[in-house]
């Protein structure tokens, strides 16, 4: 079968799975043409297998609210393809996590962490659980109760689950403490730990140091460079921040921040001191950007607005999948936009990336960008491993060595031949190469 027969099979077999397919049709559309050039592949039903997950958990999370009321979550883990490694993926805990939102995270997880030249494989999990106004005690009952199901089913060689959104140190912390009792062990079972419990040093700030790092590569090609240019983040959580202090120490002037409830316009970019207010928000649990306008007055806050409509050079999503839609695109392709550095999974819909792609200015895609998060969450892993724990210097050192080989990846397997890089054909082909080559070698499994 080629690769349209198999997503118009897809289609009908998941039909509600919106998220999920689009997805694979991204993955699909772009590694085609390699597929053709791979009879192997197709005899071997390559695609057909990586697909579909190796398996899904669904449990029942019951835990008691501070008003001594029961209630009843939904529990989830996608174990999706291990042929790298284990299992390797976060947790999300947000409202609107589904079946389809978990496997579209997995499926993207796959080729992400194969670009990371690091073993493992792919897999992602959480709950419809809200965080949102939640005390810390709730938080505690809730992580307790999701990992009393969870437990038997990863372990530091076969599934090793981390933060995403909704789940940080705090709720890692919680889940470790109960896996940690009921399995009786010490060992490197999460990543994103504490830092005097087996935590990596750098793990906090590396998907968006990594995330600016990739953009300097982008930029150093096309003979740029980072500092002085005008970034826009969207969100304001660990991803946004930890984009916001890299972009800044680099000499880059961050002049937009968001949030659910709107865009923070800041003129004259971050300060230390506004880096780490952007964490007391977030750890606030109120989801809203707005206070930020009123403890710095050199900023400006638009209710209702996205950080897209704030001119800049380059742009960042951070925050959910298609949150930057083919309307912003188009906004900011019109105020001269001329990078767009995908930070968040899957943040730009379809149409988006059709516009920054005609108009030839630099995109990537969330799998690339963004895969210095769980590289250094594979560094984590060694440590533990190894039980020792290496200096900032150390971790920051091979994050960099590692987003620099994800980009020249990009570049090998993306450049066209009017000289375009291609970066999502790039990363999509490099990551399958990798995971599609390692199935075949271990038989029908
Ligand atoms: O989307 C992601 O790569 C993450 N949420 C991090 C996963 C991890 O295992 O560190």
């Amino acid at each position: 079968m080629n690769t349209s027969e198999i997503m118009a099979r897809l289609k009908v077999k998941h039909a509600n799975e919106k998220e999920y397919l689009q997805a694979v049709q991204e993955v699909l559309e772009t590694i085609e043409d390699v597929y053709n050039q791979h009879p192997e592949f197709e005899e071997a039903k390559i695609i057909e297998r990586l697909v579909e997950p190796d398996r899904i958990f669904t449990f029942k999370v019951t835990w008691v609210d501070d008003n001594g009321e029961i209630q009843t979550n939904t529990g989830y883990r996608v174990q999706f393809n291990s042929a790298i490694g284990p299992y390797k993926g976060g947790l999300r805990f947000h409202p609107s996590v589904n079946v389809s939102i978990l496997k579209f995270l997995g499926f993207e997880q796959i080729f992400k962490n194969a670009l990371t030249t690091l073993p493992m494989g792919g897999g992602k999990g959480g709950s419809d659980f809200n965080p949102k106004g939640k005390s810390d005690a709730e938080i505690m009952r809730f992580c307790q109760a999701f990992m009393l199901e969870l437990w038997r089913n990863i372990g530091p060689d076969t599934d090793v689950p981390a933060g995403d959104v909704g789940v940080g140190g705090r709720e890692i912390g919680y889940l470790f403490g109960m896996y940690k009792k009921l399995a009786r062990e010490h060992t490197g079972v999460l990543t994103g730990k504490g830092m005097t419990w087996g935590g990596s040093l750098i793990r906090p700030e590396a998907t968006g140091f990594g995330a600016v790092y990739f953009v300097q590569h982008m930029l150093h090609v096309q003979g740029k460079d980072i500092k002085d240019k005008k970034v826009a983040i969207s969100g304001f959580g660990n991803v946004a921040w930890g984009a916001a202090m890299k972009a800044t120490q680099l000499g880059a002037h961050v002049i937009a921040i968001s949030g659910p409830d709107g865009v923070i316009y800041n003129p004259n970019g971050m300060t230390d001191e506004k880096i780490a207010y952007m964490l007391e928000l977030r750890s606030s649990n109120n989801d809203v950007v707005a206070p930020f306008a009123d403890k710095f007055p050199d900023a400006v806050f638009y209710p209702g607005k996205k950080a897209w409509s704030i001119k800049c050079d380059i742009a960042m999503p951070c925050a959910y999948q298609n949150e930057l839609t083919g309307e912003d695109a188009r906004e900011l392709l019109d105020n001269g936009t001329w990078c767009c550095a995908e930070v968040s999974n899957m943040g730009c819909t379809p149409e988006a990336i059709a516009e920054f792609q005609k108009a030839k200015i630099l995109f990537a895609p969330g799998k690339a960008v963004n895969a210095g998060g769980v590289a250094t969450s594979g560094l984590e892993m060694t440590q533990n491993a190894m039980h020792i724990s290496w200096s900032a210097e150390e971790v920051d050192k091979k994050l960099h060595e590692i987003m620099s080989n994800i980009h020249h990846s990009c570049v090998r397997y993306g450049t066209q031949p009017d000289g375009y890089i291609n970066y999502l054909k790039g990363a999509n082909i490099a990551g399958f190469m990798k995971v599609a080559t390692a199935m075949l070698e271990q038989g029908v499994i």
